[in-house]
């Protein structure tokens, strides 16, 4: 009798054993190719891609299959690629500052491989979000890789979420670039009368959104399958939140998809917590987004005063709004299992009116000075240049700030930062280093503050961006 209970103690033991190995070694498996991932799908609004095709499961909430016409309605996409196309001896790169050849040769659609982590498909969203206005902002784009952006919004998004593609046209050379890509049903085209900046362009987009929920998508991106759920999902349990995808790389030479690390703050454990958990906790918080596709509530967004509407063309507004979340009563979050992908450049394609130096100093002096109080001196001592650049009257956001009774910077940096440390006597070359963000000096070329590089970085070094260097997303 002792001898069957001994043996019966010893099987459990090796079974409880066996399986704390099948668990561990089902956290740690390498990530699973896109078809034998979905094959372990088992929630609603799933899709999943076959080469060439994408498949859309039907459940209550999703619309029967997708299939071109339905999703484009009258829309003629052969017409508007074809309307305009590089011209045989042009270089590909001169008006995008990306291929032009690959993309346009790419077509308005394609399969990419699902990057999310294998966990991140078993998750599940309440059955009830809501819906989204998606605001696109764009300034003579590519044909192909706007249109691109649309229809992965249009086919990896359960329909129901999508209320509406507000697409504003700050004021591009040919008006049919937007106006021909209205016929696509949910889609709508705002156009600028002159060239206001991408801040201004959200503003107005924002003000015209019809849906409770705002997404934000640069004009050049294509979003993976799952996307929206998991960031909806967070900012409806709580509408404080402001929440960002991780933004995989889409090469500007071949069109290549590829994958941005996920590496949260909190090192390996807190990913594969919140692979499992679509970040129950303080797992997925980040200080500062990279500011161009994030998702937040209207209500929220207009409470908070929106963007600051006197900073010109591009730059900055993403540390204004980082700041202002924080300090006045949000968070900001970056989800592992969102994933969007974006054209990274190392040029801007497009002109600033006043020059792109100015521009970047006037709207970053703005956020300095309305929110980094005593800090801004390392902005300035960053970038002596900047002393004496007009940046026009903060009064307006003085007064939001003081309304909404937002903390201090102090307090931004010693709560949501605490890992930055700032040079005391050290030359202002240092950097202030932190889990996986820094604000950091580079010379005499900036101040930035973004992932470290090496350091577990969440995003690709693309996505490092100084604060008044002037120049592109990743120089
Ligand atoms: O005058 C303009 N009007 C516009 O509508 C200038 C630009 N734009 C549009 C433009 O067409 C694009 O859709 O604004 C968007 C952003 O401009 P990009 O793509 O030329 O610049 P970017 O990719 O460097 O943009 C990043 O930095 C900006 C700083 O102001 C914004 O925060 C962008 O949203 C941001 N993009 C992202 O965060 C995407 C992820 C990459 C990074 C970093
Ligand atoms: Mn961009």
């Amino acid at each position: 009798m002792r001898r069957i209970r001994a043996n019966a103690i010893a099987i459990l033991t090796v079974a409880w054993i066996l399986g704390t190995f099948y668990y561990l070694w089902q956290d740690n498996k390498p990530q699973s190719s896109p078809s034998s991932a979905s094959q372990t799908r088992g929630r609603s609004h799933a899709q999943k891609l076959v080469p060439g095709r994408l498949e859309i499961h039907r459940d209550d909430r999703t619309i029967p299959l997708i299939q071109q016409g339905q999703l484009l309605g009258g829309f003629d996409e052969k017409a508007y690629l074809a309307g305009k196309q590089l011209k045989p001896g042009e270089d590909p790169y001169r008006e995008h500052a990306f291929n032009l050849q690959e993309s346009d040769r790419l077509g308005s659609e394609r399969a990419i491989r699902d990057t999310r982590h294998y966990r991140c498909a078993s998750l599940s969203y309440d059955t009830d979000l809501p819906s989204t206005s998606i605001i696109i902002t764009f300034h003579n784009e590519a044909r192909s890789t706007l249109l691109r952006t649309i229809k992965s919004v249009l086919m990896r998004s359960p329909p129901p979420l999508i209320q509406e593609i507000i697409l504003i046209d700050d004021f591009s050379s040919d008006p049919e670039d937007c106006q021909l890509l209205s016929q696509i049903p949910k889609v709508r085209c705002l156009r600028n009368g002159r060239r206001e900046g991408l801040i201004r362009s959200r503003v107005r987009g924002a003000n015209s959104a019809s849906a409770s929920i705002l997404t934000f998508l640069d004009s050049h991106c294509e979003v993976n399958t799952d996307w929206l759920q998991p960031m909806i999902q967070r900012v409806k349990e709580d509408h404080t939140r402001v929440v960002s995808p991780i933004i995989d790389v889409i090469s500007l030479d071949n069109f290549a998809y590829l994958a941005a690390s996920a590496d949260l703050r909190g090192g390996e454990d807190a990913t594969h917590k919140s692979y499992r958990t679509n970040c129950l906790s303080s797992l997925c918080r980040t200080p500062v987004i990279a500011g161009g596709i994030f998702v937040m509530d209207k209500s929220w967004f207009n409470h908070l005063g929106q963007y600051d509407t006197h900073m010109d063309i591009w730059g900055g507004e993403n540390f204004e709004l980082s700041f202002r979340v924080w300090m006045c009563g949000g968070s900001l979050e970056i989800l592992p299992c969102s994933r969007v992908g974006h054209v990274f450049r190392k040029r801007h394609p497009y002109d600033f009116p006043e020059g792109n130096a100015l521009t970047y100093i006037k709207n970053t002096r703005r956020a300095a000075e309305v929110w980094m109080d005593e800090y801004k001196q390392y902005y300035y001592s960053a970038r002596p240049s900047a002393q004496g650049k007009a940046f026009g009257s903060i009064a307006d956001r003085l007064t939001l700030r003081r309304k909404l009774n937002c903390k201090p910077f102090r307090w931004y940096m010693e709560n949501v930062y605490p890992e930055l440390r700032v040079p005391e006597q050290e030359a202002v070359s240092s950097v202030l280093k932190q889990g996986g963000l820094c604000l950091e000096t580079r010379g005499t070329d900036g101040l930035g503050l973004a992932e470290c590089r090496g350091i577990g970085a969440n995003r690709p070094q693309s996505q490092v961006r100084s604060l008044p260097s002037g120049g592109d997303c990743g120089s």
